[in-house]
């Protein structure tokens, strides 16, 4: 197939499968004051931050419930090759905390104002990660979740959060759909790549003026975020970072891959 036909084929027949979504599924939303700014914070930087009811001791119980989970050995815990990162999809129906944070409305709203598609789907990770030497940060180092299409996520931390334990990195931009292609050729990567390395994302900046921000939020907030942008979780230096993450489906099934590893009571 001629490449531009794979284009075509690729990122319309998600965009028809969108629309088709849409005209099934169709909902007023009915937006809050201030929802306005961070649609616009979503479209323009494809991050935004929102407060939240969770406090300290809501956080707190939230890392005691994590550890206790990733303790339990009939859980279906995944955890990576050097044992710095502990996950555990379906953490909502194990936690009440989790589960409130899984229904928050206000995220629920926004991100499907922003996707403009009802979700149909979702799950609460609960993650934990450590310091330990080389780990690659959350997420395994820069990447788009998917380049074909817009997804979107919601994190909140569980743990205080500095520049050295693992915060969420952004490229501010790297999720505008006519510039995907642009920066792919430029690192001369297929249109749809999802990989990218240090170097790669630094020549991105420099050539495109591309600003990355480092995401430093106050316990209990919510980040919201387009993952069809370049991101990750910073490589840690020092301590441990707990996050919730709730993972979103509009119409599209959720990959088997972590479908297999949801915990279902
Ligand atoms: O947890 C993080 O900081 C980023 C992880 C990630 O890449 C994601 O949730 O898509
Ligand atoms: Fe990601």
């Amino acid at each position: 197939m001629h490449p531009f036909t794979k284009i075509l084929k690729t990122y319309h027949g998600n965009e028809v499968a969108n629309w088709r979504h849409r005209l099934n599924n169709q909902k007023k939303i009915e937006l809050q004051p201030g929802d306005i700014q961070h649609l616009e914070n979503l479209e323009k930087r494809g991050w935004t931050v929102i407060p939240s009811q969770f406090n300290a001791s809501d956080l707190e119980e939230i890392r005691t419930e994590l550890d206790r989970a990733f303790e339990r050995t009939e859980l279906p815990i995944w955890s990576d090759d050097e044992g710095a990162d502990h996950r555990l999809f379906g953490f909502d129906s194990i936690s009440e905390k989790a589960k409130q944070f899984h229904q928050f409305a206000d995220s629920i709203r926004i991100l499907s104002s922003y996707t403009r598609i009802p979700i149909s789907f979702m799950t609460t990770m609960g993650g934990r990660i450590k310091s330990i030497e080389k780990n690659k940060g959350s997420g395994g180092g820069w990447h788009r979740d998917t380049a074909e299409f817009r997804q979107v996520k919601s994190i909140m931390y569980a743990s205080p959060i500095d520049l050295n334990n693992g915060p969420f990195q952004y490229v501010d931009g790297s999720h505008i759909r006519k510039n995907i292609p642009t920066y792919a050729k430029y690192l001369k990567k297929d249109w749809n790549e999802r990989r990218f390395t240090n170097e790669e994302v630094e020549n991105l900046c420099n050539q495109f003026n591309l600003k990355v921000s480092t995401l430093v939020s106050s316990p209990g907030e919510i980040i919201l975020v387009d993952t069809s942008g370049l991101h990750r979780g910073k490589p840690l230096e020092t301590g441990t970072r707990y996050a919730l993450t709730n993972y979103i489906w509009n119409h599209r099934l959720i990959p088997p891959h972590i479908r297999q590893m949801i915990y279902t009571p």
